[in-house]
Parts: structure tokens; C-alpha cells; sequence
């Protein structure tokens, strides 16, 4: 790609690439996308269509500049455990080491989640010979705080599997909740100190409207469904994510980093295609929305492409909505 890139614009054209994490390490913006692969593929409630097998990480210098495609950073065929379907990645810095969290589908067809390391923030990433102890479901997320201590969010509703281990344990046939009751949340824990493990047990998050009342299952346009992120804010933990069947990404806020985050609003409005994901960045003085659309591929499911656009804060804190076609004919 040798084209600078703006606001609004797929940041790389050569390649789909979905489920933007964006990090600045090094001086500049890091994007750990998923790959998504130029094939046909019947879409269902499963995720069936997203058959990802690699990850590219791609860097920005900054708003404006060529973003660089570092190449294949982690291939499917160098994780032992992992079967198919490489979703949507996170990536951290701690140790002197660059950590790449992925989930996968292990060879029972569970989703779960794996780690791998690397001395550079482009790669190439060695990963754990299997996945992390306890870990279950798809979309990791990893906030290390301020005081060193590192957290890991995830979870995902349908082919996520997220409805299967409300017992503790995998339940192939279990369904999620009533719809009149409380919606399940994310799940979070803290990290061991070498990144690898959970340090605590994973737990869900718990989700409240402003009078403290859990959001209901029944609740699409509110209800959690997959793609947390975490950023702190004036001493506020940020959490969003989105709402799936209602293609929403909205926030919650706590004092806490394990919550519990008090439901406030929407940060973006639907996007071309059936799935949004995002992630928030602070780069100099700007924040930025990454996300991704389907526009790039005329609205499939599983070609989807990255783009950003700058996120603004009111002065109570509260984040502007962002209708990313405002202006635009797409
Ligand atoms: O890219 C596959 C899945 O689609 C992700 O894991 C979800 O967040 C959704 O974007």
C-alpha cells in the first residue's frame, strides 16, 4: 500500500482485515486486525464464514501516513492446539516483550484462547505450545493498567460461544439467557505477572443501568454480545463493545477495572455488514476509533476492512456518537 491513508478509508486495500487492535508501541500506531481470506463462504449464527488462518500486523507513523503491512506474524499451522478460525486478536507490551493474544478453535471445536511473544511489535509471534489454562470463548482484549498490573477481557455471544459455559463448564446445546433476564457480560481476570496465565479465575463482568439494574438479555440494543475493550479515561475505565444483532458499539464506565461498569451511551452507529468490532487509541493529542466495515468487498460477511476516524470526549467525559457515513456515499 503506498497511498496515505485517511479518515474513513480502508487503511490497507491489498488485503481484507477485520477486528482492529490498536496499540501505540515504539512511537507509532500498531493495528493487530484479523485476516480475513478472499474466499466464498455461506454466512450462518455460527461465524462459519469468519475461516481466518494468519494474522498481519500493520503499522501507521501516524493520521495521514502509508500504513505498512509487516507481513504474517502468526500462521495457524505453527499452534499446536489450534484448529481453525484465528478471530479477532489483542496484542500488549510488558517484560520487555510484545504479546499477542489470539482465539482459536481447538481440536474439539472449542474456542479458546492463546498467547504468543515476540521481541518486536510486528513479529513474527512464537506462540505457548497450548492455549491459556481456563481460557474459553473468543475476542481477548488486554489492558495492562498503570500500576503494572495487566487484565484480559473476552467473550462472544453465538459462534463465540460465550452461552456454553454459563455452568463453568463447555454445554454443547446450552442456550443463552431469558430474554427478561440479566444479559451475560464479558468475562475478565487478571493476568499472571508473566502474561501467560490468568492470575485469577475468570469472572463476568456485571453490566447496570444508571439506576444500578442489570441490562437484560432481552436488551439488544444495550445487551453485551462480543468485542470488549478496555481504555482508562480521567481515572474511569472505559469498557465497550459491541451489541451484535443491533451492529452497535456502545460504553460502559467504572471506577473498577472488574466493574462493575455502569451502561452510558453509543460510540458508533452500524456499519456496513452484519459485525462491528473496534478498539480506542490515544495517539499525541488525538483519540481514534479503529473499526472496520464490509465496504471494501460491497458488504460480505467475511471481507471486511479496517479503518479509523478520530473519537472525542464531551466535557463530562461522555464520548460523541460517530455515524461514520455522515458525509459520505458508500
Ligand atoms: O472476525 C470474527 C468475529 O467477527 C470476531 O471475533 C467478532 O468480534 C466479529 O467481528
Amino acid at each position: 500500500m503506498t497511498k496515505p491513508v485517511q479518515q474513513n478509508e480502508p487503511i490497507v486495500t491489498h488485503m481484507y482485515s477485520a477486528d482492529p487492535s490498536a496499540h501505540v508501541f515504539e512511537g507509532k500506531i500498531y493495528i493487530y486486525p484479523s485476516h480475513d481470506l478472499d474466499q466464498e463462504m455461506i454466512s450462518n449464527d455460527n461465524g462459519d464464514q469468519y475461516n481466518m488462518e494468519d494474522y498481519h500486523v500493520l503499522s501507521l507513523e501516524e493520521e495521514g501516513s502509508v500504513c505498512v503491512d509487516h507481513g504474517e506474524a502468526l500462521h495457524l499451522k505453527d499452534v499446536p492446539w489450534a484448529k481453525q478460525q484465528m478471530w479477532a486478536p489483542d496484542a500488549a507490551y510488558k517484560n520487555n516483550t510484545y504479546y499477542l493474544y489470539f482465539p482459536a478453535r481447538d481440536h474439539d471445536d472449542i474456542f479458546r484462547i492463546g498467547v504468543a511473544t515476540s521481541a518486536s511489535p510486528s513479529g513474527p509471534f512464537k506462540p505457548e505450545p497450548d492455549y491459556i489454562p481456563g481460557s474459553f470463548s473468543i475476542d481477548p482484549a488486554v489492558l495492562v493498567d498503570d500500576d503494572g498490573k495487566a487484565y484480559i477481557y473476552f467473550g462472544g455471544l453465538w459462534g463465540g460461544q460465550l452461552e456454553k459455559w454459563q455452568t463453568g463448564t463447555f454445554i454443547g446445546d446450552a442456550e443463552g439467557p431469558d430474554a427478561a433476564a440479566p444479559a451475560l457480560g464479558p468475562i475478565a481476570a487478571e493476568l499472571s505477572e508473566d502474561m501467560l496465565s490468568f492470575k485469577s479465575e475468570p469472572k463476568e463482568l456485571s453490566i447496570v443501568d444508571g439506576n444500578g439494574d442489570p441490562i437484560l438479555a432481552g436488551d439488544e440494543e444495550r445487551r453485551y454480545f462480543e468485542g470488549p475493550w478496555v481504555h482508562k479515561y480521567n481515572g474511569y475505565y472505559y469498557l465497550s463493545y459491541s451489541t451484535g444483532t443491533t451492529h452497535t458499539i456502545v460504553y460502559a464506565i467504572s471506577k473498577n477495572p472488574l466493574g462493575p461498569y455502569v451502561y452510558q451511551g453509543k460510540i458508533l452507529t452500524p456499519v456496513v455488514g452484519w459485525t462491528t468490532h473496534h478498539s480506542i487509541v490515544q495517539f499525541k493529542e488525538k483519540w481514534y476509533l479503529f473499526y472496520h466495515d464490509s465496504s471494501l468487498s460491497g458488504g460480505a460477511d467475511n471481507k471486511r476492512c479496517v479503518k479509523f476516524t478520530e473519537l472525542k470526549y464531551g466535557d463530562d467525559g461522555t464520548i460523541q456518537t460517530i455515524h461514520p457515513y455522515k458525509d459520505a456515499i458508500v
